[in-house]
């Protein structure tokens, strides 16, 4: 009889970068062991010292490199149609704001979105989940937003559970009910703030609903708008987040702070004011340097600021149809490097220990003892080649809880 501790899986021969210190996501182990059962890391760290493991199954990673599996915290990922003839027509000078102002935008999604079943929807969103799942990704969360009526809204967050049972990924499910008017409410968006609010209970009754947010801006909704369904959530016992300070400065971060929001997100206008009270309310700054690319914008989010006041910063695809139609999350990476100046660890890190806590999430993003194993095997052996290059994966290996 060997003596030692049996395990599922028994990764050899990794260099890892565990995350499991946000203060060092530097940290490099060379020649690492990862043992893995019943869908949990037992141990992840340096070979040296490791207990000795009676493994079912041995996978030797020759050198290559282990990360936590990727999370992206911020996607629109379900939604009907395609805005490639508005990207066109903003090619040819309308801004995005004008667009949405004529009808386009939001709302043409809205109207393919309704006129979608939940399985077109699924048809429709299953190829990107995959080229997401071939960056590395292993948890994923969802947005409604483009029903904006409680059958169409109940049928994309459906649709977001049924890609997560059906594909080897975790799936967060946001209730973005507030994200733009639709135009049977045109000039009474507190009427619609009223039906949002109405949507709530129904869809958390069905295990809809991770979290909810809104989007604060001058073509979404007002801070006192934006409050209300705050309210909602918090009476449900539901976590918040925000889109806030986009395209202009409403104070929407430091609303989502007072809430004890999970993140505030996209933060291009965001002030001193808003750092700091992201900073005092724990709340993560997701940045989606992809919308940032893809609207040409030039007002930078405040990264030093962020940095300086700790705010921890996730980065996440924002995939959406409008202004970021992204599904490479190591290419998010590659843009919040080149510009927003962030470091390949600050990188590594938004796309795991930070994305994992925009989630809520305490058992992902890292890899130590109790955490899930969900990792990526890469094909390279420093972190910042995952940050460098600009199109393709080098992902080896997926592994989503064990498999
Ligand atoms: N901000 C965004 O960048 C997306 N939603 C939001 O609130 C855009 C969504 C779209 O244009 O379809
Ligand atoms: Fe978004």
């Amino acid at each position: 009889m060997s003596a030692g501790l049996s395990c599922d899986v028994l990764w050899t021969g990794a260099r890892l970068l565990p995350m499991t210190d946000p203060a060092r996501p530097d940290l490099l182990i060379d020649d690492a062991v990862v043992a893995a059962r019943d869908g949990h890391i037992l141990y992840a760290g340096p070979r040296d010292g490791a207990p000795a493991f009676v493994p079912a199954r041995t996978q030797a990673c020759e050198g290559r490199l282990i990360t936590p599996g990727l999370i992206d915290c911020h996607t629109h990922l379900v939604h009907g149609g395609s805005r490639a003839g508005e990207f066109e027509a903003r090619l040819a000078g309308a801004s995005y704001e004008a667009i949405a102002r004529a009808g386009g935008g939001i709302v043409s999604t809205m109207r393919a979105t309704r006129a979608a079943s939940e399985a077109d929807l699924v048809a429709a969103s299953a190829p990107r989940l995959a080229e997401m799942l071939a960056c590395g990704v292993t948890t994923v969360e969802i947005k409604s937003g483009y029903g904006l009526e409680p059958a169409a809204e109940a049928r994309m967050l459906r649709a977001a559970r049924s890609l997560g049972a059906a594909m080897d990924v975790s799936v967060a499910t946001t209730f973005l009910g507030a994200h733009a008017l639709p135009p049977e409410f045109a000039g009474r968006a507190d009427a619609y703030i009223d039906s949002v609010i109405a949507m709530l209970p129904d869809l958390v009754g069905e295990g809809l609903v991770d979290a909810v947010d809104a989007f604060c801006e001058g073509i979404g909704f007002n801070t006192q708008q934006v409050e209300r369904v705050f309210l909602a959530a918090q009476a449900l016992g539901l976590p918040v987040k925000l889109h806030a300070e986009q395209l202009s400065n409403l104070h929407g971060a430091a609303l989502a702070a007072r809430y004890k929001a999970l993140s505030a997100d996209h933060l291009e206008f965001l002030d001193d004011a808003g750092v700091a009270a992201m900073a005092a309310a724990g709340t993560v700054a997701t940045l989606l340097p992809g919308a940032y690319y893809f609207t040409r914008d030039t007002h930078l989010p405040p990264i030093a600021a962020l940095r300086a006041a700790g705010v921890p910063m996730a980065l996440a695809t924002d995939c959406n149809p409008g202004t970021s139609p992204l599904t490479s999350l190591l290419l998010a990476m590659n843009m919040g490097a080149t510009l927003f100046r962030l470091t390949v660890a600050e990188c590594l890190a938004g796309v795991t220990i930070h994305a994992a806590r925009a989630l809520g999430r305490g058992d992902i993003g890292a890899l130590a003892p109790g955490f899930w194993a969900d990792m990526a095997v890469w094909d390279v052996t420093q972190p910042a080649e995952l940050v460098y290059r600009i199109g393709g994966s080098p992902l080896h290996a997926r592994v989503w809880r064990g498999q």
